[in-house]
């Protein structure tokens, strides 16, 4: 009897409610994402850089030193973050597009976690929008993803436009373009995405047996560069600005392909606006600093924070003149790298650095794994689980970025006037070397030696001593190459048409 008995209490006890008792435990996930970010970040040793903010988040979990995009382009890096398959499964290798007009019933990141009972909640930029002209709609967002989106609108987005000084005139989504704006924090879009946050977290607060997942999307220091200019633009006297010296020598042993980024209207750079151009990129840096500072503090205020894991990264890097290049698009460092913060209450040593290469690829299995969330059986990442409870850990050890050059695929479709032939660039980046081919080297190669070269000035793909070194990265990047396609081997198509929505003329 007293068996009998024993075994029934287990039972009933095996028939308890789990899922409560588990989602109970489940840990919350806050995602900061910024726009166009690269790596002049405090935490990261730039000199300038003031990033007070994001330094402290740095020192509160691991800080992974040799993090990369997939694809140094808002949609096509989102997108594969978002889906934790490369831009080669995901099909999206362009802007205006969403996974969804390619593999539709892939589940997103934040779907995930919407299945296993999570409320998912964006704030701002998470897939791509058109920016600035799309901020304050709900840009190429995947619906599908998000309870609840928040697309608020500051003056940088419903006042400032006319006003905004751009090497185009009128044009300010893909050009340089700046402005020291008169308007204070609290105006401006970034800052309203803060509040919003801090909104949802007090409602986040009051619900504690269901765990939630935050997104925040940061719209800067994507151009327009406009930010407060007191203090932020007082913080970085422009005769303190860098210009980059030797770019023509540095450019002598580049293929063109490498250089390929490079944008016409940057002819009208003068030393002048190229300082003012850093100056403003440095302003907008700060100030979303700032904005990841009140989220932050809303989250510790509301005694969430011991329960959440806090995500901060970007969505691909940028240039700032090095080797005579601005903005994206690139496979060197600036651009493919990213800077990646993660702080997981009781897993993460405080301060770690990890600094084996990952990829934003493995976001996905490492959040799924750490909230007990399931994840699609074909995701393509890495769980970083074991880097964060031990930053010495290599994983895979290694991270590659493509990106095309000409027009490839729909891109080609819709531009009948691009010239020449198209194709892609892939580059594979290691604890040591950057190896990048393009067009599977019929357009050239790139070997840069980070142990001695760590701004990638000498090209060492063509000299013979390393022939031996560029043939072994030959083969490790081919292979690193073909598992970023699905299983078919082939990348699926975008069978639906574009949109592209637009705040003040819909
Ligand atoms: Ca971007
Ligand atoms: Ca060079």
């Amino acid at each position: 009897m007293r068996i009998l008995l024993s075994l029934f209490l287990l039972i009933a006890v095996d028939c308890l409610p789990h899922k409560v008792t588990a989602a109970d435990k489940q840990p919350n996930v806050l995602f900061l994402i910024s726009d166009d970010l690269n790596n002049m970040l405090g935490c990261y040793g730039d000199p300038k850089a003031k990033t007070p903010n994001i330094d402290r988040l740095a020192a509160r979990g691991v800080r992974f030193d040799r993090s990369y995009c997939t694809f140094p382009l808002c949609g096509p890096s989102r997108n594969s973050m978002l889906t934790g398959l490369y831009p080669n499964s995901t099909g999206i290798q362009a802007n205006s597009q969403i996974f969804r007009q390619t593999i539709p019933s892939q589940h997103s990141l934040s779907q995930a976690f919407r299945l296993s009972g999570y409320f998912a909640a964006r704030i701002g930029k998470l897939y791509h929008y058109n920016v600035p002209n799309s901020i304050g709609t709900n840009g190429h967002d995947d619906p599908g993803s998000w309870e609840l989106e928040l697309n608020p609108a500051g003056v940088d987005r419903m006042e400032h436009h006319p006003d905004i000084f751009s090497l185009t005139p009128g044009q300010f989504g893909g050009t340089l373009s700046w402005l020291a704006s008169p308007k204070s924090d609290q105006y401006h879009t970034d800052r309203l995405m803060a509040e919003d946050a801090d909104w949802v977290l007090e409602r986040c607060a009051k619900r504690k047996d269901r765990p939630f997942f935050l997104a925040v999307g940061f719209f800067r220091p994507h151009t327009p560069y406009v930010a407060p200019k007191e203090p932020y633009f007082g913080w970085y006297p422009e005769k303190e600005m860098r210009v980059v010296a030797n770019v023509q020598e540095d450019q002598s042993d580049i293929p063109a392909a490498g250089l390929a980024s490079y944008k016409k209207e940057q002819d009208k750079l003068t030393d002048d606006l190229r300082r003012q151009s850093l100056q403003a990129y440095y302003a907008c840096i700060s100030f979303m600093d700032a904005q990841v500072g009140r989220v932050i503090d809303s989250l510790d205020r509301l005694g969430l924070a011991e329960n959440t894991i806090i995500v901060f990264t970007s969505d691909h890097g940028y240039h700032t003149g090095e080797h005579g290049l601005w903005q994206k698009m690139s496979l060197f460092e600036e651009s493919a790298r990213v800077p990646m913060l993660i702080v997981a209450p009781g897993v993460t040593a405080k301060g770690g650095v990890a600094k084996s290469p990952v990829s934003h690829i493995d976001l996905f299995p490492t959040l799924t794994e750490l909230c007990g969330v399931n994840a699609p059986s074909n995701i393509q990442g890495q769980s970083l689980v074991p880097m964060l409870k031990d930053p010495s850990v290599v994983g895979r050890g290694w991270a590659i970025t493509q990106v095309t050059r000409g027009a490839v695929g729909p891109r080609a479709a819709q531009n009948p006037n691009a010239k020449g032939k198209s194709f892609f660039g892939y580059s594979l980046r290691t604890p040591r070397w950057r190896y990048t081919e393009w067009d599977e080297g019929n357009q050239g190669r790139e070997l840069y030696d980070h142990d001695k070269d760590p701004l990638e000035q000498t090209n060492l793909a063509m000299k013979p001593e390393y022939a031996k070194t560029v043939d072994d990265l030959s083969i490790q990047i081919r292979s690193a190459a073909k598992s970023t396609f699905p299983p078919s081997g082939e990348t699926p198509e975008v069978k639906t048409a574009l949109w592209a929505p637009l705040l003040t003329e819909p």
